[in-house]
């Protein structure tokens, strides 16, 4: 029987290899594996608690002006538990915090920024649908004492590590940390998570992409160009029929990418036509947009590389196209003119 490889052996045998995961790194990765076991678990229990039940909503606003979730919340709270007393980070951000949340002083700070959606796909979880952690870590810039927001607005080039946990038939945690993408999937009677499958990669060309189509009339005219061509199938200039996924929870629609290939598009439109796009930069495009390129595809806001994007808020938006290298290449080229 092939011997099951845990997160924690992963993390050390990686760090003993490619020397790529100091020990506060490693400390990071684990404890925020451990919080998403525990966000899983609240999950899973749906409506199960009865007037104490997780799901619906919170009442309450984010500062993108959402209507919050119970289980954004508890998401939210159970990171930031979890991680502020480690000695690892000096800081948290998150889609549901207006401003950083900085390691309170009871605690020592560490290095490490951590920047998380805590529940990506909010609005599947009434339907019991695809949901999903995202997060991103940055180091602190050399020098800075204290922390402060602007610490955060790094290109996601700068990130040391990054992954989701995604809450589906099975609770899987996919990661880099700048030497390809690895998978692990909970299994439940260890309590740990265990090693599927690395060195991911996304095959270059593919048949499937993942759009939200009742905006097509909002798209630019590069973006309606190529999801028309897809849509002629063979007997169009692709030559090739494709099939069209949308989970609406960015989290599962890239799961699947780095499963089977494919390419996902949350372009600009005109309905806010003053926001980028409806995608967060730092912590949603960037984390995924690494583990994107690290498994071998590619990933822009169709002008500019993602991770190559210089952030000058810490909630900004960003249009993204990303997944299979060819399908990539050949939207820009679209907006390119070419
Ligand atoms: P929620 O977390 O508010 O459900 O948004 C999820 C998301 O940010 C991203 O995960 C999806 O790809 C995208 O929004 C879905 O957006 P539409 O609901 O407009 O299709």
């Amino acid at each position: 029987m092939t011997q099951k490889i845990s997160l924690t052996r992963y993390l050390v045998e990686q760090q003993r290899s490619a020397g790529h995961i100091p020990a506060q790194l490693r400390l990071l990765i684990e404890v925020v594996a451990r919080a998403c076991k525990g966000i899983s678990q609240a999950v899973s229990k749906g409506a199960l608690g009865g007037e104490n039940s997780v799901m619906g909503s919170a009442g309450s606003e984010n500062v993108q002006g959402e209507v919050q979730k119970k289980l954004d919340i508890i998401a939210n709270e159970v990171l930031i538990e979890a991680n502020e007393w480690g000695g690892h980070l000096a800081a948290m951000a998150s889609e549901e915090m207006d401003d950083i949340y900085v390691v309170p002083n009871r605690y020592p700070q560490g290095e490490y920024l951590l920047l998380f959606d805590p529940l990506d796909g909010s609005s599947n979880i009434d339907i019991n649908g695809g949901i999903g952690t995202i997060f991103s870590v940055l180091k602190k810039p050399e020098g800075s004492t204290g922390v402060e927001q602007q610490d955060f607005l790094q290109p996601g080039k700068q990130q040391v590590a990054a992954g989701y946990c995604i809450y589906g038939p099975q609770t899987t945690l996919v990661l880099t940390v700048g030497d390809g993408v690895a998978m692990f999937t909970l299994d439940r009677e260890q309590g740990s998570f265990v090693l599927i499958t690395e060195n991911v990669q996304i095959p270059e060309d593919t048949q499937e992409f993942a759009i939200n189509m009742s905006n097509m009339r909002h798209w630019d005219e590069p973006i309606k160009r190529y999801i028309d061509e897809c849509l002629q199938g063979k007997a169009g200039p692709r030559g090739k029929d494709f099939n069209m996924r949308w989970v609406a929870a960015m989290v599962a629609d890239v799961h699947r990418i780095l499963t089977r290939g494919g390419v996902f598009l949350y372009p600009w439109d005109k309905r806010e036509p003053e926001k980028p796009g409806k995608l967060r930069l730092l912590y949603e495009a960037n984390p995924m947009s690494w583990l994107v390129e690290q498994a071998g595809g590619a990933a822009t806001n169709t002008q500019q590389r993602i991770l190559d994007i210089q952030p000058d808020k810490l909630h900004q938006r960003v249009s993204v196209v990303l997944g299979s290298k060819n399908e990539v290449e050949r939207i820009t080229s679209y907006h390119a003119g070419l």
